[in-house]
């Protein structure tokens, strides 16, 4: 950790930042502490495990932290200078602005910035045609014809995918690599008589396309006869250690925490610290999803972002080493394309209309989308998904091809003055390094559009410049009909990607107005698109 000072002007500034100090932590108290945690809702991964009581403990001390904040900030004389840590890995050298909650590590902001990641989910299931495997299905079963790692990942490439996730272990137990420490894996399966590899083919693609590789490894397994006892942590480290050690480099690896039991009742402690050292000893970049400090699961497997979504939360975690604090926690949405995560015949597939619908509530809504496209018993990806794939990249493409505000005239009710340039023009130059923000302490602003002509509008998406943290939590939309604003839509929470849909709207000015932020709003996207063709009223 690296502290990093911002001096205060002067007794009444340094006085004004302890009372906006106080404002933050009541804000953030409300905005986490009254969102109901979809963690907390009993089902999906975390259900077994017993996370739920952390997760309401770190939210006591949470309370506890906020009430000591008060106390202190009330009994304190100003003080000269804030001070606050900084994460070792932030993206910048130093920051331009202040930052006084978490930011993302370098690794997190590129994650974010990547929004689409390929799931691909290959085993034992794609050829007993079920989703949950026993463990006891014979090795001899699987037996891919005509696999070609490459079809997926030039399909993950041409899709834009940046990241792969393969599951090269799923709750069955059998393993799509050679593993020294079990039988139950490819090596006594028909595919190449046995001396495949297929995590090495997936890995090898992968690296050659520049897309991310990352493995999906179940920590419950069905078929291990160690599960249950302390033997299995060890099994499992071994196993994450010939992947890690194996398979060039890792960008992400995803900890499911489905944790069921054997049949005959047996239940696993996860010795969750042993995993992580491994993890950051051997792949230190690699961001671990779900059960780990670095990706949060969303909360559902329908693709569905939350409309309200804050990329830091109350640590919850063991690993986050900070029980109680704010840490950096960006969420990912997973959802298949077809019925279940295995390829089954005669699986219904999702079309490209409702794969845009799912785009617009994950990465519209502040999360990564993790969409899982499964081969099928041949091993290629089947053409039925391609088709609807490919219509929905297409579609993609003509919805955000043209940015009506581009050329367009925009100024700021407020913008921060300083030798780098913040201004609001900053939002409209298409250059992600950019972004505008207002001076210290000012956390509400209007910024209005001229567009050069009239336009039919009724996509807008808002970009926050995450790399010094996320800070608004609550905007308005307006348009000018007639010279009367018109609001059109509100929000509340913006981050890496807010997608905002409304019905079509002609106008030639559009009014964004920032209703409440934590500190300084900024923004670095303000893009203007209409599409009908593709358009799908929200529920
Ligand atoms: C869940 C698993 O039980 C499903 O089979 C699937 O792998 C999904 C992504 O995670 O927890």
């Amino acid at each position: 950790m690296r502290a990093v000072s911002f001096e205060a002007a002067d007794d009444a500034e340094s006085d004004s930042a302890e009372h906006i100090d106080v404002r933050r932590h009541f804000v953030l108290y409300f905005v986490i502490i009254i969102t109901p945690h979809p963690n907390l809702s009993g089902a999906g991964p975390l259900a077994s495990t017993g996370i739920e009581s952390t997760i309401m403990k770190s939210k006591h001390i949470y309370s506890i932290t906020f009430l000591f904040t008060i106390l202190v900030s009330c009994s304190q004389t100003p003080s000269s200078s804030v001070t606050q840590p900084i994460e070792e890995k932030q993206p910048i050298e130093s920051l331009p602005i202040e930052s006084t909650f978490p930011v993302p590590t370098s690794a997190q902001l590129k994650w974010q910035n990547s929004k689409l990641e390929m799931f691909v989910h290959f085993g034992m299931n794609t050829f007993t045609g079920t989703d949950r495997g026993t463990g006891k299905e014979d090795p001899k079963l699987f037996n891919p014809t005509a696999l070609n790692a490459p079809q997926w990942v030039s399909i993950a490439k041409w899709l834009g995918f940046q990241y792969l996730i393969l599951t090269v272990k799923h709750h069955d137990g059998f393993c799509l690599w050679p593993s020294k420490y079990t039988d139950y894996s490819i090596k006594n399966s028909p595919y190449k008589n046995g001396s495949g590899d297929i995590v090495k083919e997936v890995s090898t693609a992968c690296s050659a396309a520049g897309i991310k590789f990352g493995f999906y490894l179940s920590p419950w397994d069905r078929h291990d006869s160690t599960y249950g006892t302390s033997f299995y942590n060890t099994y499992f480290c071994n196993q994450l250690v010939e992947l890690l050690t194996n398979y060039g480099e890792i960008g992400e690896i995803w900890l499911d925490a489905t944790n069921g039991e054997t049949a005959d009742g047996k239940h696993q402690d996860y010795d969750w610290d042993r995993y992580y050292t491994l993890i950051k000893h051997f792949q230190p970049n690699a961001l671990i999803a779900v059960m780990g400090p670095d990706i949060r699961w969303i909360g559902n497997e329908r693709g569905l972002g939350n409309e309200t979504e804050w990329c830091f939360q109350p640590a919850q975690l063991p690993q986050h080493n900070m029980s109680g604090t704010l840490v950096w926690w960006p969420s990912q949405c997973d959802v298949t394309i077809r019925n279940g995560w295995f390829y089954q015949d005669g699986d219904v597939i999702k079309t490209a209309a409702q794969l845009i619908d799912i785009y617009f509530k994950s990465i519209g809504r502040n999360s990564n989308l993790l969409l899982n496209v499964p081969p099928n018993r041949q091993g290629l990806i089947s053409d039925a998904d391609i088709e609807q794939l490919s219509a929905w990249r297409s579609q993609l493409h003509d919805i955000f091809s043209k940015d009506l505000f581009l050329g367009s005239i925009i100024s700021a009710s407020n913008v921060r003055k300083d030798i780098s340039d913040y201004s609001a023009t900053n939002c409209i130059d298409d250059n992600p390094a950019t972004f505008w923000t207002t001076e210290k302490n000012i956390l509400t602003a209007d910024i209005i559009v001229t567009l050069p002509v009239m336009e039919k509008i009724n996509i807008i998406k808002l970009e926050e410049a995450i790399a010094y943290g996320q800070r608004i939590s609550s905007f308005d939309i307006y348009a000018d009909q007639n010279s009367l604003w018109t609001k059109i839509a509100s929000g509340t929470t913006v981050g890496r990607t807010r997608l905002i849909r409304f019905d079509p709207m002609t106008t030639s000015k559009i009014k964004i107005s920032i209703t409440n932020s934590i500190a300084s709003p900024t923004l670095t996207t303000i893009s203007g698109y209409f599409n009908e063709q593709y358009f799908i009223p929200l529920p």
